[in-house]
């Protein structure tokens, strides 16, 4: 039996990190079903929202071939809903998150994978403001 893999996240200005923990994760053997956080939710995190709408985000993420399914991430506080719901076996997160989701090891199975070194969006942000 297929395993079914859920992440989560804002992938504003899509890049190789993104792209990087998404086909680790589909490694794991299944189908992947990828949670794109609102732009309310990031507005209501860090008061600001993403460069790229949550229509353009979650495009982009469906279009790629290694996702299987996507849906918006509306609240954090929503996770073991999300989690129960798409009947995920596996939470994979980068470990920027490290320890932040084990409580969900109740229900299913928690990986956090290294983040790509040197990639954010909010770098590629500080690079283009900085070149004129
Ligand atoms: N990531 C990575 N390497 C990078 C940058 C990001 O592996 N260089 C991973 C992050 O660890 C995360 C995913 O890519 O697992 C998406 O990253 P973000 O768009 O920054 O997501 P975030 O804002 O952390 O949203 O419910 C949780 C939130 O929705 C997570």
């Amino acid at each position: 039996m297929k395993k079914r893999i859920i992440t989560f996240g804002t992938f504003d200005l899509l890049h190789i990190g993104h792209l990087n923990i998404l086909k680790r994760a589909k490694q794991m053997g299944g189908h992947l079903i990828v949670g794109i956080s609102t732009d309310q939710l990031n507005f209501n995190k860090k008061a600001k929202k993403p460069i790229y709408s949550q229509e353009e985000r979650l495009q982009l993420i469906e279009a790629l071939g290694v996702v299987d399914e996507v849906f918006y991430e509306e609240s954090l506080a929503l996770k073991r809903t999300y989690i129960i719901e798409h009947r995920a076996d596996i939470l994979v997160m980068g470990n920027d998150w490290a320890g932040k989701f084990d409580e969900f090891s109740d229900i299913c199975e928690v990986t956090y994978f290294p983040r790509t070194p040197s990639i954010s969006s909010s770098e590629i942000i500080e690079i283009v403001r900085q070149t004129k």
